[in-house]
C-alpha cells in the first residue's frame, strides 16, 4: 500500500500541536475534509503510540465497506471490531463508523482488508427513531456525526410547520446548530418568500431561517458563513426539497445527482439513496442525505424538545394551580397567554404532542416509571414560580 503523504496540501496552514514530525503533513491531507485543531491533536496523541494507524474521515458507508477520507490515501475499509477512542482504555465501546466520524484505519497486511479500528469521540451525532410499520420500533438510525451546522431545508412551496418542529428537535438533539433553508423561492408568486419566512420563524424560536433557490442561487450567499473551513454542515429533509440541487450550486459543480419529483403529489423521488461528505473548495464539508419521510425523535431528547419551544416554556409554573392541565382550569396562565395571543395555541399542542411521544418511549416498558418530560416540566414550574415569588417580593 502506498502510504506516502499527498503533496499537493502541503502548502495548507499545517495544525501545529502534533508532537512527531511527518504526522503534521500527513494529517495536511485531512484538512480539506474538516480536520480541526482538536482533532488533529487527538489523531496525533494516537499515532504517536501507534504509528501503524492511518488517521481518515468516513465519507460514505456501503453496507458492510467504508469509504474513508485518509491522511495518506484513501480506503474501503471493514468495521467489524471498530470501537470508540475513549482516553481511558479499559472502556470499551463497539461502534457503528458513520458518515462524519473521524476514525483510524489499520492498513490490512497481505489479502486482508484494511480496519476501522478506532472511532474518535464524537462532537455531535445526528440520529432519528426509525418507524417501520410492523417492525419493533426504538430501532435508531445514526444519520451523521461531527457536525458543526445542520441545513434543515423545506421547499417555500410546500411549507410544513409540524415537520420543522421535528426536525429542529432532532438537530438540536445532536448537539449540532439548525439552520432552516427555504428553498425554491424562484416558484412563489412575485418571488418573494418574505411571508412564508415568517412562518417558518414562529416554528423556529432561535433559529436563522433563509430563503433561497438552488436553482438561481438567490438569497445562498448568507449560507456560506456556515460553510467555513472546518465546520460540517449536513443537509436534511423530505424528498425532492432541493437538498443536492442547493449542494451542487454551494460546491460550483454537479458534485450530486438530482432528481424530478412527481407531479402527482409534489414528493421526491429519492435519487440521493446514500448520505455522503463532500469537501467544499475552502476546507468546508457537505453531507448530503437521502430524503427522510418521517421525523421521530431519539428517547432522551427532552432538552432537545425544551429548546424547540424555548417560548413555551416560560408560561409553565405560572397557573392558579401547581398541577394545571392547561385545559380551561381557572387561573390557567397558559389558556390566558394564548388568549391574549403571547403563545401560539398549534406551537403548545405540538409541544404536548412531542412530549407526549418522548413520554410514550419512556414508558412504554415500564408505565410506573416518572418521565423525564415530566420531570422537567415540574423543574421547570417550580422555577418559574420562585422567580415569580421573587419578583413579587422586590416590587413590594
Ligand atoms: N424551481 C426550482 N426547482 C428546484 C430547486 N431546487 C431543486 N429543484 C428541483 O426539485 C427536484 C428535486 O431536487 P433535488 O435536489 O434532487 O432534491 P433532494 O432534496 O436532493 O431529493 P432527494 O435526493 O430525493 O432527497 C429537481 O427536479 C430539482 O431541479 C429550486 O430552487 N427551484
Ligand atoms: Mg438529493
Ligand atoms: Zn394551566
Amino acid at each position: 500500500m502506498n502510504t506516502s503523504p499527498h503533496n499537493d496540501n502541503l502548502d495548507q496552514p499545517i495544525i501545529d500541536t502534533t508532537p512527531t514530525s511527518g504526522s503534521a503533513a500527513e494529517l495536511a491531507n485531512l484538512v480539506q475534509y474538516g480536520l480541526t485543531d482538536s482533532v488533529a491533536a487527538r489523531f496525533a496523541s494516537i499515532t504517536s503510540k501507534d504509528s501503524e494507524f492511518v488517521p481518515g474521515r468516513v465519507a460514505r458507508v456501503d453496507g458492510i465497506s467504508t469509504f474513508v477520507h485518509a491522511s495518506s490515501t484513501d480506503f474501503r475499509a471493514v468495521s467489524t471490531f471498530a470501537r470508540i477512542a475513549h482516553d481511558d482504555e479499559f472502556e470499551i465501546e463497539p461502534a457503528q463508523p458513520t458518515v462524519g466520524d473521524w476514525v483510524l484505519v489499520r492498513p490490512g497486511k497481505n489479502q486482508d482488508p484494511d480496519e476501522i479500528e478506532l472511532v474518535l469521540p464524537r462532537s455531535s451525532l445526528l440520529a432519528r427513531k426509525r418507524v417501520q410499520r410492523g417492525k419493533e420500533e426504538g430501532d435508531e438510525q445514526v444519520l451523521a456525526a461531527n457536525i458543526t451546522t445542520a441545513f434543515i431545508v423545506q421547499a417555500a412551496t410546500y411549507f410544513n410547520s409540524n415537520r420543522l418542529e421535528r426536525e429542529i428537535a432532532l438537530v438540536w438533539g445532536s448537539g449540532a446548530t439548525p439552520v432552516v433553508v427555504l428553498s425554491k423561492t424562484d416558484l412563489l408568486e412575485d418571488d418573494d418568500p418574505s411571508e412564508v419566512i415568517e412562518q417558518a420563524r414562529l416554528s423556529a424560536p432561535g433559529v436563522e431561517v433563509f430563503a433561497v433557490s438552488g436553482i438561481t442561487g438567490a438569497g445562498t450567499d448568507p449560507l456560506r458563513a456556515y460553510t467555513v473551513a472546518g465546520s460540517t454542515v449536513v443537509l436534511i429533509g423530505a424528498s425532492g426539497v432541493g437538498k443536492s440541487t442547493l449542494l451542487n450550486h454551494l460546491m460550483g459543480h454537479e458534485a450530486m445527482e438530482t432528481g424530478e419529483i412527481r407531479e402527482s403529489d409534489t414528493r421526491g423521488r429519492h435519487t440521493t439513496v446514500t448520505r455522503q461528505l463532500l469537501p467544499l473548495p475552502n476546507g468546508g464539508v457537505l453531507i448530503d442525505t437521502p430524503g427522510i419521510r418521517s421525523i421521530a425523535l431519539v428517547s432522551g431528547s427532552e432538552e432537545a424538545l425544551a429548546k424547540t419551544f424555548s417560548e413555551v416554556e416560560q408560561f409553565l409554573g405560572q397557573c392558579r394551580f401547581n398541577d394545571c392541565g392547561h385545559t380551561g382550569e381557572p387561573g390557567c396562565a397558559i389558556g390566558a397567554a394564548i388568549k391574549s395571543g403571547e403563545l401560539s395555541a398549534d406551537r403548545f399542542e405540538s409541544y404536548k404532542r412531542m412530549g407526549r411521544e418522548l413520554e410514550y418511549e419512556e414508558t412504554k416498558h415500564n408505565p410506573a416509571v416518572k418521565t423525564e418530560h415530566q420531570r422537567r416540566m415540574r423543574v421547570i414550574a417550580k422555577n418559574n414560580r420562585q422567580k415569580n415569588r421573587a419578583k413579587k417580593s422586590r416590587n413590594k
